[in-house]
């Protein structure tokens, strides 16, 4: 489907080193090799509401990869799904009385103008899931021919006892596993099951939902089967970086990678990359729970949405943080102090920053390590150091191109 609009690359001087990251599996923070064409996908929303702050913190943490491989002179492949059919979406067009589908084009149109109005870079394929029904179901096919799945009354599941790696990625134990499975759209209990763990893969028409044809017979895909399946398809096997927010550690992103090394031997990814929780007044920020900051709300009150970047950008990606109300007032005076020092007529020779922005970026995302280097050369520009005439331009770009912050 339809992405939205890039935002305008400066070209900086030089090209950035490789870009590190903690790699969910191993815990360990490592080193990205990407050929020439890097390869990531990040987990995208459910259209049933608005995007809000956590959302925008996970999709800004991808949009700071893409932007360090990019610096390292990488072209990037960024495939990101919308999950435009599923039970929250149907609950919720119920409960409203909408149709499922309208409900699903609005919410991910205001998730395309809160995007662009955040200057994250589109993916490069933006792919919904009712236009990959096809794709979805034939890695189910395949999944069945390996002789891991089975039926349960028309309905495909996979069972995790052919699938020997599970557990690589989040490596909890079986309780763990069990109850975040019940917590997060998991049917542990569904009897008929050969493990309470095992999963769905293809679920048969049920009365009053939409469903689709497929040689599995008429249903609609499960969930980790959509991001498996459009990942393998977008960007084949052994990609560079899977990821999204922590939430989806286990089970989605679990039971995705064992699906696609069941039909293909390997890893899906080479690296599994998760953002922390964005929280409000002490719950994690959810749809269900409520308790929600929508950036489209922000942006109707007027509040510049290179601030609301500047905010997120003050916490590292995989801290837990709350949004409180003290966070726009300081990214605002940020905002006004750089803004100031980079109108000046000179100041300090930027290239230091530059340098210093790259490498808090490449080592693990460190975008607070990156906000101090900038505010360190801002304080010295307007305190009146520095002659070069250069240096307020470089300085300038260097945000915008490195932060996506456009001052
Ligand atoms: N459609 C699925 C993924 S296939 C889904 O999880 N959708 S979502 O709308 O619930 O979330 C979209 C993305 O935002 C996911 O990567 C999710 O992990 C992330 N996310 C959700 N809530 C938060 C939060 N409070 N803080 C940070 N990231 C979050
Ligand atoms: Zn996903």
């Amino acid at each position: 489907m339809r992405s939205w609009s890039a935002p305008e690359i400066v070209p900086l001087p030089g090209t950035g080193g490789p870009l590190r990251i903690r790699d969910t599996a191993t815990g360990r923070i490592r080193t990205t090799t990407p050929g020439p064409t890097a390869g990531v996908y990040a987990c995208g929303i459910t259209p049933y509401d608005a995007a809000h702050l956590g959302h925008a913190f996970t999709y800004l943490t991808f949009d700071l990869v893409n932007r360090v491989w990019r610096d390292a002179g990488h072209d990037v492949n960024y495939v990101q799904n919308t999950t435009d059919i599923d039970d929250p979406l149907l609950e919720r067009a119920e409960a409203t009385g909408v149709d499922w589908q309208d409900l699903a084009h609005r919410e991910i149109d205001v998730f395309r103008e809160d995007m662009a109005a955040l200057s994250i870079i589109p993916p490069t394929s933006y792919v919904g899931v009712v236009e990959s029904v096809d794709l979805i179901s034939e890695l189910a096919v395949r999944i069945r021919e390996t002789g891991a799945a089975y039926e349960i009354d028309g309905d495909l599941y996979f069972s995790v006892a052919k699938a020997p790696e599970f557990g690589e990625i989040g490596n909890l134990d079986r309780a763990e596993m069990l109850e975040l499975f019940g917590q997060r759209g998991g049917d542990p209990r569904r009897s008929g099951k050969k493990d309470p763990l095992d999963w769905l893969l293809w679920k048969a028409e049920r009365p009053g939902e939409p469903a689709w044809d497929s040689p599995l017979g008429r249903g609609r895909p499960g969930w980790h089967i959509e991001c498996s399946a459009i990942a393998l398809d977008r960007l084949g096997p052994g990609f560079d970086i899977n990821g999204g927010g922590n939430d989806l550690i286990f089970p989605h992103h679990e039971m995705g990678a064992a699906e696609t090394r069941c039909v293909t031997g390997g890893p899906n990814a080479h690296n599994h990359l998760h953002v922390g929780m964005v929280g409000l007044n002490g719950e994690k920020m959810s749809k269900s729970l409520g308790n929600l900051v929508f950036v489209s709300k922000l942006r109707r009150q007027g509040v510049d949405p290179a601030v609301i970047r500047l905010a997120m950008l003050g916490h590292h990606y995989r801290d837990a943080w709350e949004w409180t109300d003290a966070e726009l007032p300081a990214a605002t005076e940020r905002a006004e102090h750089w803004r100031a020092a980079f109108a000046l007529g000179a100041g300090p020779d930027a290239a230091p920053v530059l340098a210093a922005v790259r490498a808090a970026l490449a080592e693990d995302l460190d975008s607070p390590t990156a906000l101090a280097a900038v505010d360190t050369w801002a304080t010295a520009a307007l305190s009146g150091a520095g002659t070069d005439t250069g240096a307020p331009a470089l300085a300038r770009a260097t945000v915008d191109t490195l932060l996506g912050v456009k001052l």
